[in-house]
């Protein structure tokens, strides 16, 4: 590693003042900044930046709740999402924003199936299939009804604590899964928080979902990690995982950050999540430019401008003069 030598001194201070417990998640950071990169079935991932595009279908979401509960309104915005780039379309029923209340699974299921029923034909008229479809729940029964109906990706945000019965339904459709970091339930998760190092902390709880997953029968090479922006977290612990995002490298998978219109982008305490468009930019291109090959992201046509800058100067070193 050619790090200049004042970074280096200060890199080594701030070993020798990290707790023991440090040490380990540093020797990994590491190791991972060496490994091979990872690959996942269906996606192109390490090739160029991939797009999650968004698609809420709840009342209640922070940004576009109630926009989207209508099945034609819901395909409509799909198929736009498609065209403007996106790779992934990542289609939720139950708000996970801080204070929500939890939603049921008869509740759930009536805002899923009929719009992935509708997908599923309208994607199916695209070139190539159009992109995978990810089911956003917390609820194996959701989850194995959406493989059902040609949901290729699963993205739990509990990272499978919160359904005993997900491993299961994952490992039995050969599904991709999205394990997130979550400190607490969406309802509390934002009192109280706090850590001794967040980054590590996150790092762990990733490590150990990844296990679970392995023993559940999930292959490894269907997981994509993500550490939860805004998931129990203070505004301090998104920036310092902005900051550290490469230090997940070391978990050997793709890596997925969502961002998108969240309020520790906000500028002012007042400010609506619409006028977050330029802090997003600043914070999607500091996610890729720190490893994230997966972005999920409700404004996609932006997105995929950014995406394709950052990949333009990080992913061909060959270029360099
Ligand atoms: N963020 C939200 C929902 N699902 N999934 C992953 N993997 N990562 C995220 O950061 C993430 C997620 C919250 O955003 P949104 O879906 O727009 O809001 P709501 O939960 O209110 O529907």
């Amino acid at each position: 590693m050619d790090l200049p030598r004042d970074r280096t001194a200060a890199f080594i201070a701030a070993l020798r003042r990290a707790p023991p417990s440090l040490a380990s998640e540093i020797v990994n950071a590491l190791a991972g900044a060496t490994a091979r990169a990872a690959t996942l079935p269906y996606l192109p991932v390490g090739r160029r930046t991939i797009l999650m595009g968004v698609l809420n279908v709840t009342p209640d979401s922070f940004s576009d709740g109630g926009r989207f509960t209508d099945v034609k309104t819901a395909v409509r915005h799909a198929l736009r999402l498609a065209e403007e780039g996106a790779e992934i379309l990542d289609v939720g029923g139950e708000s996970t924003r801080p204070g929500a209340l939890p939603v049921g699974l008869r509740e759930e299921l009536g805002r899923v199936l009929p719009v992935l029923e509708a997908l599923r034909e309208s994607l199916g008229r695209l070139p190539g299939g159009g992109p995978i479809v990810s089911i956003d729940t917390t609820k194996a029964e959701v989850a194995r009804r959406a493989a059902l109906l040609g949901a290729r990706m699963i993205n739990d945000i509990s990272g499978m604590t919160r359904d005993p019965a997900m491993p299961a339904i994952v490992a039995e459709h050969r599904s991709l899964v999205v394990l997130q970091h979550i400190r607490g339930r969406p309802r509390t998760m934002q009192q109280e928080v706090r850590y001794r190092s967040v980054v590590p902390e996150v790092a762990a709880f990733l490590r150990g979902a990844l296990a679970r997953a392995r023993r559940a029968g999930v292959p490894r090479e269907h997981v994509i990690v993500d550490p939860g922006f805004g998931f129990g977290k203070r505004r301090s612990h998104n920036l310092a995982l902005l900051r550290h995002l490469g230090v997940l490298r070391s978990l050997g998978r793709p890596i997925l950050a969502g961002t998108s219109r969240k309020s520790f982008l906000r500028a002012g305490r007042d400010e609506p999540p619409e006028a977050r468009r330029e802090s997003g930019i600043a914070a999607m291109t500091l996610a890729v430019a720190g490893g994230a090959d997966i972005i999920r992201v409700h404004d996609v046509r932006e997105a995929l401008r950014v995406a394709r800058l950052c990949d333009a100067v990080l992913r061909r070193p060959s270029d360099t003069p």
